[in-house]
């Protein structure tokens, strides 16, 4: 386990999640500094055997729903008909928009098209295992409903309806792990919470625990004990977590339920690795981890942004994260009368689709145990934005792992018979995943070549099980 000894901070700082951390701002110069000055190692984290079971499901899942809706869907990237660039759910940070006039969106919100159990069931045909929903984002507007603060969807829309409850219950019904992404240390809506300074002036001369003890942590307390069993907390940009801060929310979230995950960007303790925003690392990672990423460019809807990926692109970011141990949580952004935009659902049930034939390589799989098809890091030790060795990546195939199985996913079709990197192991027989069809293999001084029929059976990916002897590749290099 490579990154074992490597400290946590280097770590973030190698997938980009050190602008989360507060650590870097967002594209600033300072970045490749920083990024030098945290390259030494620290000793490694010994395996903790209860973070090893909380995470089972999550190892299992792999690829999970995230949805980012709040009253920013209603300006949907425009403010008083002027277009305001960035992400959706940033526009009153970006505009920026007086508290007392952003909080009149409340009375404009009446999704009344909002239906829990279609999107449960978007989740399910997609083939995502767990939904990640933002109780509370920047903006410190609740989309439950919470007693510590009236700035709700139950007490200050026309709606009044607790979505959070409903999303739950709905949930509940179909067996889908539900989580909670909480924005513990922004809250624009609070004198005393982070980040709004045009109305509140600069955050070091707040009563920020006032904040934390008021709002932020009774209603993490809310989400633990009103909305059944939660799966994660998907805390974010944890700025000014400094002290017993990060422990406190950590405490809650332990002693309320004891097997909800706890993200990578609370600020100290986390179940699992959170990469920067739609970050893949380049190589295998040896502990749990999550691309958090967009469908489009923005996480809350934003009506101009139609760049959508196509389900081709999507599904090689699955195949790839999982190749390297990780977990894919692609976000959708619904609009403000309650519907996800068809495209995205589109989307999402044409990937659906391929995993129903094609789960096997994805649930459940582990990391290759090869490494040479992920690409080659530059000759000229070039580096990439994030000040990590810039690696040419090959995108042509990928390698997941089970016990006895190699799952090989081709993504283009190989131009000649295809040589299985190196192993001890003998190959025993090969098959495409789609059909069952029986591959022709030939072995040639302990080096086996796969012969694929032509043209290749789904362009999009084609997965082939290769089954060896023994239950772990023992690769040769
Ligand atoms: C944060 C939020 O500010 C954003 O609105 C969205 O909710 C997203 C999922 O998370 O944005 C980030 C956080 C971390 C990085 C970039 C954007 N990062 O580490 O590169």
């Amino acid at each position: 386990m490579k990154n074992r000894s490597m400290s946590r901070r280097d770590w973030m700082v190698r997938t980009g999640s050190a602008v989360a951390a507060g650590m870097l701002p967002p594209g600033g110069s300072s970045d490749l500094f920083i990024l030098e000055e945290h390259r030494q190692q620290t000793p490694a984290d010994p395996p903790d055997p209860i973070r090893e079971k909380r995470l089972e499901w999550f190892h299992e899942a792999k690829y999970g729903l995230f949805i980012h809706w709040g009253l920013y869907a209603i300006p949907a990237g425009q403010w008083n008909g002027q277009r305001v660039p960035g992400l959706g759910e940033w526009i009153m940070y970006r505009t920026p928009v007086p508290v007392r006039e952003y909080e009149k969106l409340a009375s404009r919100f009446n999704p009344v098209k909002f239906n829990p159990d279609e999107w449960v069931k978007l989740a399910k045909d997609a083939g995502m295992k767990y939904i990640v929903i933002t109780s509370k984002h920047h903006d410190g507007f609740a989309m439950f409903h919470s007693k510590v603060s009236s700035y709700n969807v139950v007490e200050a829309t026309p709606f009044k309806r607790d979505v959070l409850k409903e999303l739950a219950a709905a949930c509940a019904r179909e067996n889908m792990r539900l989580g909670f992404y909480y924005s513990q240390s922004q809250d624009w809506h609070e004198p005393n919470g982070a980040g709004n300074n045009w109305d509140f002036g600069p955050d070091e001369k707040k009563d920020y625990d006032q904040y934390l003890r008021d709002k932020a942590e009774p209603q993490v307390r809310e989400l633990l004990t009103g909305y059944g069993p939660v799966a994660l907390i998907w805390f974010d940009t944890p700025r000014m977590m400094t002290g017993d801060r990060g422990q406190r929310f950590a405490n809650i979230v332990r002693s309320l339920q004891p097997n909800t995950l706890i993200d990578g960007r609370l600020g100290t303790e986390g179940d699992y690795r959170s990469t920067g925003d739609n970050v893949i690392p380049g190589q295998v990672q040896g502990e749990a981890w999550e691309t958090p990423a967009t469908i489009n460019h923005t996480w809350g809807y934003r009506a101009d942004d139609t760049d959508w990926k196509a389900p081709g692109q999507i599904t090689f970011k699955l195949v790839d994260i999982v190749s390297k141990g990780g977990n894919y949580l692609l976000n959708i952004g619904p609009m403000s009368d309650g519907v996800i935009p068809q495209a995205s659902q589109d989307i999402l049930r044409t990937v659906g689709l391929w995993l129903q034939i094609n789960g096997e390589a994805v649930y459940g799989a582990g990391a290759t145990p090869f490494g040479e098809e992920l690409g080659e890091a530059s000759p000229r030790r070039a580096k990439n934005v994030r000040g990590e060795p810039l690696v040419y990546s090959q995108t042509e195939w990928r390698v997941t792992a089970k016990a006895g199985r190699l799952y090989f996913t081709f993504f283009e079709e190989p131009r000649a018979a295809f040589p299985i990197p190196a192993m001890k192991n003998a190959v025993k027989r090969a098959y495409r995943l789609a059909d069952r069809a029986p591959l022709k293999t030939k072995t040639e001084n302990g080096r086996t070549t796969l012969e694929m029929d032509r043209p290749i059976l789904d362009p999009m990916a084609t997965v082939v099980v290769v089954e060896f002897e023994g239950n772990k590749v023992e690769p040769i290099r």
